[in-house]
């Protein structure tokens, strides 16, 4: 398939090839920034939006065909895997997103259906949509939360700043949590072989909330699951991006795993991280978002300091370090685009 895309950058650095410059897509880029975003979502709630392939597929195409990014990812949640599990989720406006009923006891973790892919079909049907959309101009990226991640909104029942009961859980009942994390990681195998099966053209394991871990924590409940689920996903030419917010500090973890890339949040130099991993891991980052708030003048000069920073590198998709908030003007988003396709090394 990627032989085939009119403009296959991302995959080429994915595979630490060498680029004319940076490709470029960025995290939350299918979202709530844009106007049509909300002339969309003000008729549907969030759910439905994920379930009705067409509708993913326009609110997927939002960001190709406004901002000409070079990879369109998916438009879904990390959560839909939890929820094809037996999790009675919500997103309130506002509130973000809400399990009526967490994950806290044996009894409960007994009730997480692990036979539950069916329920997710409506995610391949999304992703044939959008392909035909796409029509081989740019890769589709596809992706799934990873287990610790997961775990966290299942236990807490609801986003959280400090995730206590996630973490008193890891200390007071580690083995309930392992029981937990395996069956939310063999879900995700199954359900990234089934994105790979219908059509993406790489894959993203968004870790977000890895960062809470302390080190050992991190190995025992969080690198362990995303490493079996990498080690059994159908991969062929498929390129895997490793995605926590605290990447800074567990990449060289993240690199036993094996992905292809590694994405990496704003605290660290990138070009340290790069030299420090083994050389066919690529990296993607790493402009902290807030800079998209920041003047068009200062937003060029940051971007481009990365890019002097990561001259002569091969294998470097330019990304946020984290998702694009709501409140970014539109206009800055398009004008960091339209200065990253205008770069040549
Ligand atoms: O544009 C894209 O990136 C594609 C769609 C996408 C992705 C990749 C959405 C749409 N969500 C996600 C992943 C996701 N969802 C993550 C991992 C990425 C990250 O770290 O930001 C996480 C942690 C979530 C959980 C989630 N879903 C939150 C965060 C709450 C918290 O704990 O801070 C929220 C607010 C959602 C809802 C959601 N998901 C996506 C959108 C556009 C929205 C907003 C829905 C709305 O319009 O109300």
């Amino acid at each position: 398939m990627k032989d085939t895309l009119q403009n296959d950058l991302l995959l080429r650095a994915a595979w630490s090839q060498q680029t004319e410059r940076p490709p470029v897509w960025m995290m939350r880029q299918a979202g709530r920034f844009m106007k049509e975003y909300w002339e969309i979502k003000n008729k549907y709630s969030f759910l439905e939006m994920c379930k009705t392939p067409e509708i993913a597929a326009d609110v997927t195409m939002l960001p190709v065909d406004l901002l000409g990014i070079d990879g369109a990812i998916l438009f879904s949640d990390i959560l839909v895997t939890a929820e094809a599990m037996g999790g009675d989720l919500s997103f309130e406006q506002g509130v973000g997103p809400r399990f009526a009923n967490p994950v806290r006891t044996v009894a409960d973790m007994e009730r997480l259906s692990v036979d539950c892919i069916d329920r997710l079909q409506y995610v391949a049907d999304a992703i044939k949509v959008i392909q035909q959309r796409l029509d081989k101009s740019i890769p589709l990226i596809g992706f799934a939360g990873a287990p610790f991640t997961i775990l966290s909104y299942l236990v807490e029942g609801a986003s959280s700043k400090d995730f206590k009961r996630t973490k008193l859980m890891l200390n007071n009942e580690p083995e309930l949590a392992h029981a937990i994390l395996q069956k939310v990681a063999d879900v995700t195998v199954e359900y990234l072989n089934m994105q790979i099966a219908a059509g993406v053209n790489a894959i993203q394991l968004f870790d977000s909330w890895a960062l809470a871990l302390s080190w050992n924590d991190y190995h025992e409940f969080s690198h362990h699951y995303n490493k079996y689920i990498i080690s059994k996903l159908n991969r062929q030419d498929i390129p895997v991006i490793s995605f926590c917010k605290g990447s800074s500090v567990f990449a060289p973890v993240m690199a036993e795993a094996k992905p292809d890339v590694i994405s990496v949040d704003w605290n660290a130099d990138l070009l340290n991280i790069k030299q420090a991993l083994p050389a066919n891991i690529a990296v993607q980052g790493n402009l902290d978002p807030f800079v998209l708030y920041a003047d068009k003048k200062v937003i060029r000069e940051k971007i481009l300091q990365l890019f002097e920073r990561m001259r002569g590198v091969d294998g470097f998709i330019f990304n946020l370090g984290h998702g694009i908030m709501p409140d970014i003007p539109f206009d800055n988003v398009k004008y960091a685009i339209e200065v990253v396709k205008e770069f040549r090394y």
